[in-house]
């Protein structure tokens, strides 16, 4: 069959619309007509060349909702009609890493997803003939596409695509980090750093499950609206303060319960460390750091108790979890209607990425 499809051709070009060939879905496989999807800065990373496993040319995207329109040979959770979530973290339920039940990175396909092919070691996309990547299993921002069932969460039909493909990724990785990876409890001082599409839902999330402080570090002081929107507390820009370090050990009487990284600068996911109070503090590395960066700290700072950990897709076991977060957004435990600043079509996805760059959008949703 045909799908229109915004191809990214290399490093820094803009993407271009095209009617792509897509082969049916093979044994275990799945065809999704995408009905909507976010743009997130992991798109731009890997479109602006500084993913070093970045693949082109290939379909990006990586936040989409849809709807099942044929299952391959073998398929057994799910039939034409379901309504679904793509997930780059799979959750087959049989590998080594699934069975542990002490992470949710599933490596059930990791091997052929990270080159950008399907489990056979091929590409559903084809252009005249040329092979077409995929990308992080995922390719939301093609109108269908071809998944492995292990890779679709199966979610309500009466919740919303344009607002529920947020949960493919930006929603899930701050909630999820803070019920999942933390398991922050109430009475609990949190402080985020980066009010973005994950910063912010890192602090939804905190005012969900009870904390007391809720404190958003942020050099944009647009941001500090949308924070308290959020649940935030109190508010510190970078550029107004000596030492934020210090400002949040004062503000919290010693320091932070939990401080979780929103951003993927090796800086501040120090500043986010020492922040933490002495004997528990701890603090979640979400933001993805540019090739070849380091964290570094005194190793004192560990030795006094604080302990550094790391989140990927919010801890979330896709197929499980998933689902409930998309009840959580439709019983209103959580807000995802105020994140979506700007609607668009698939022609106009590039003004996306520019809107993401000018800090002018928290989140930018194509509905096909
Ligand atoms: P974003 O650009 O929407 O938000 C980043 C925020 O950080 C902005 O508000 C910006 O003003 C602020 N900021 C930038 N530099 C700062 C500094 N030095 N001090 C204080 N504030 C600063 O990005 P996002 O979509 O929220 O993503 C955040 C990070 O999370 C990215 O690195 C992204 O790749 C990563 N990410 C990780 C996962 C995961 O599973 N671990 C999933 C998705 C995204
Ligand atoms: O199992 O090695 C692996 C792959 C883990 C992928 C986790 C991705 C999380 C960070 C990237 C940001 C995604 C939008
Ligand atoms: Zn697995």
């Amino acid at each position: 069959m045909k799908t229109r499809a915004a191809i990214a051709w290399k490093a820094g070009a803009p993407l271009t619309i095209e009617e792509v060939e897509l082969e049916g879905p093979k044994e275990g496989e799945v065809l999704v007509e995408i009905k909507a999807t976010g743009i997130c800065h992991t798109d731009w990373y890997t479109l602006s060349g500084a993913d070093p496993e970045g693949i082109f040319p290939a379909i990006l995207g990586h936040e989409g909702a849809g709807v099942v329109l044929e299952t391959g040979p073998g398929v057994k959770s799910l039939r034409s009609g379901d309504h679904v979530i793509p997930l780059y973290t799979p959750e087959c339920r049989q590998c080594k890493f699934c069975l542990s039940q002490k992470t949710n990175l599933c490596q059930a396909i990791r091997a052929t997803q990270g080159r950008g092919l399907m489990p056979d070691g091929t590409s559903r996309f084809k252009l005249n003939g040329q092979s077409i990547a995929h990308y992080m299993g995922t390719s939301t921002f093609s109108n269908y596409i071809v998944v492995p069932e292990i890779a679709l969460a199966k979610v309500r039909e009466d919740a919303p695509f344009d607002k529920i493909c947020y949960i493919g990724c930006g929603v899930t990785t701050g909630v999820g980090a803070v019920i999942f990876t933390a398991k922050v409890e109430a009475g609990a001082n949190v402080v985020v750093f980066g009010l973005g599409g994950i910063g912010l839902n890192v602090i939804q999330a905190a005012r969900m499950v009870g904390a007391d402080k809720i404190i958003g570090v942020d050099l944009n002081p647009a941001r500090e609206a949308m924070g308290r929107k959020f649940g935030m507390t109190h508010f510190i820009n970078p550029n107004d303060v000596e030492n934020v370090v210090d400002a949040i050990i004062q503000l919290t009487d010693g320091g932070a319960d939990y401080s979780f990284e929103c951003i993927g600068n090796v800086s501040t996911m120090r500043q986010a460390l020492e922040c933490c109070h002495k004997g528990w503090g701890q603090s979640i590395i979400i933001g993805v750091a540019a090739a070849g960066q380091e964290i570094s700290t005194r190793p004192f700072q560990l030795v006094t108790g604080r302990e550094w950990k790391g989140s990927a897709f919010g801890g979330a076991r896709g197929r499980t979890d998933v689902p409930k977060i998309v009840d959580w957004y439709m019983e209103n435990k959580i807000n995802i209607d105020d994140l979506i600043t700007h609607h668009l079509t698939l022609d106009q996805i590039n003004e996306g990425f520019e809107l993401m760059k000018k800090g002018e959008s928290i989140r930018s949703v194509v509905v096909y």
